[in-house]
């Protein structure tokens, strides 16, 4: 299976290029937090059941090869199993089917007691985010009795170490699904429904999640990055994330935010702090805070960003983001601004 997964992520890496983050990792078998543990001693015991199950079956097949008498065209045909009933031959039928129910059941309960455990997971203290799918993109809400503490971020989780989280998935569309697999299992995006999905990282460390259920055209450029740093660092990423977007000082900065206020930018996106307050596309309040744009696709920098703004289309066919044609000196103003979005 090592040998097979090998194999496997580095074509699944060229397929998906620059979306991968070189950083971080995607991998069910190296568990990051108890969650994902449970899932993988469940996988290990499966494996290496069914390993035991394959190898005996391999073994009593050769050996009842290599036992069986030869024979040649003159020999007369066997028929003594028919007439004769052979007593080992019922034995041997039946002892298969007893360790067959058994493993079953061992699987069984195994499998039950994973549930139960993953159930299980202690929920005092948690961080509480609501995590919306929407086609190719995740808007990502920590939510907080305070009002005035939440905030809203887009295709980026951070988590603190340690401590729950509960996230309370739901879609604006259609049926997506997260997984992060360093993490947890998979859980379904339904609309007009609202699932709950409970984790915790135990490492801290970069981790991709993709969207595992085909949503679209660009299901395969829907991937989230979830950082699980120490609760220091957390706290500090959210209170940045909780702040508006700082006024721009420069010329530029200033003639930026102009042209983001005075294009169709505004009719989708949302900045804290300006007049730009629509829900359509992600939240971009802290867009420089993050290390991709467009659900991991393409890195955060200043020429993807441009690309990105003057043809979306060509980065991610059938975005739900128009081109917008803007002359070189807008652009650079824009850019200019974008990047003071930290
Ligand atoms: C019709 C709505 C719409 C308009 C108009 C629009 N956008 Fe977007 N934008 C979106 C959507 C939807 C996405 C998410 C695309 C995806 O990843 O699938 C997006 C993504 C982005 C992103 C990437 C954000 C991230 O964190 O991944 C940036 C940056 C961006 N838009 C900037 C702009 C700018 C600048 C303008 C104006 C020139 C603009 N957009 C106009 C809908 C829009
Ligand atoms: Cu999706």
């Amino acid at each position: 299976m090592r040998v097979a997964v090998t194999l496997v992520t580095p074509t699944l890496a060229l397929l998906s290029a620059a979306n991968v983050r070189a950083q971080s990792i995607q991998d069910a078998l190296r568990p990051a937090g108890i969650q994902a543990s449970h899932i993988g001693d469940l996988w290990n015991l499966t494996l290496g059941l069914c390993t035991l199950v394959f190898i005996a079956v391999l073994a009593m097949f050769l050996w009842a090869v290599w036992r069986a008498p030869r024979s040649g065209a003159a020999t007369p045909p066997d028929t003594s199993s028919i007439t004769v009933p052979e007593r080992r031959i019922h034995r041997g039928v039946l002892w298969s089917v007893v360790l067959a129910t058994v493993g079953l059941f061992v699987l069984l309960i195994a499998d039950v007691r994973t549930s139960r455990a993953l159930a299980g997971l202690p929920l005092s203290d948690a961080v509480h985010i609501d995590l919306i799918g929407h086609q190719w993109w995740w808007e990502v809400r920590y939510t907080d009795p305070q009002p005035s503490r939440m905030f809203t971020t887009a295709n980026e989780l951070h988590i603190p170490v340690g401590r729950p989280v509960i996230i309370s998935l739901q879609s604006n569309d259609v049926i997506h699904t997260l997984w992060v697999p360093n993490l947890h299992g998979k859980k379904d995006l339904i609309p007009g429904r609202t699932a709950l999905i409970q984790l915790r990282a135990d490492r801290p460390g970069a981790y991709r999640g993709q969207c595992a259920e085909f949503c679209g055209l660009e299901h395969a450029l829907m991937a989230m990055l979830v950082t699980a740093q120490p609760p220091n660092e957390y706290e500090a990423w959210a209170e940045a994330q909780r702040q508006p977007a700082p006024q721009p000082s420069g010329q530029l900065e200033m003639r930026g935010l102009q042209v983001f206020q005075s294009t169709t930018c505004v009719m989708c996106h949302a900045i804290q702090g300006t007049s730009a307050n629509a829900r359509t596309g992600p939240d971009l309040t802290h867009l420089a805070s993050r290390q991709t744009i467009a659900a991991g696709s393409l890195p955060n920098t200043r020429g993807h960003l441009a690309a990105w703004i003057l043809d979306p289309q060509k980065s991610k066919p059938g975005v739900n983001m128009p081109a917008t044609p803007l002359s070189p000196a807008d652009l650079q103003a824009l850019l200019a601004y974008l990047e003071t979005l930290k």
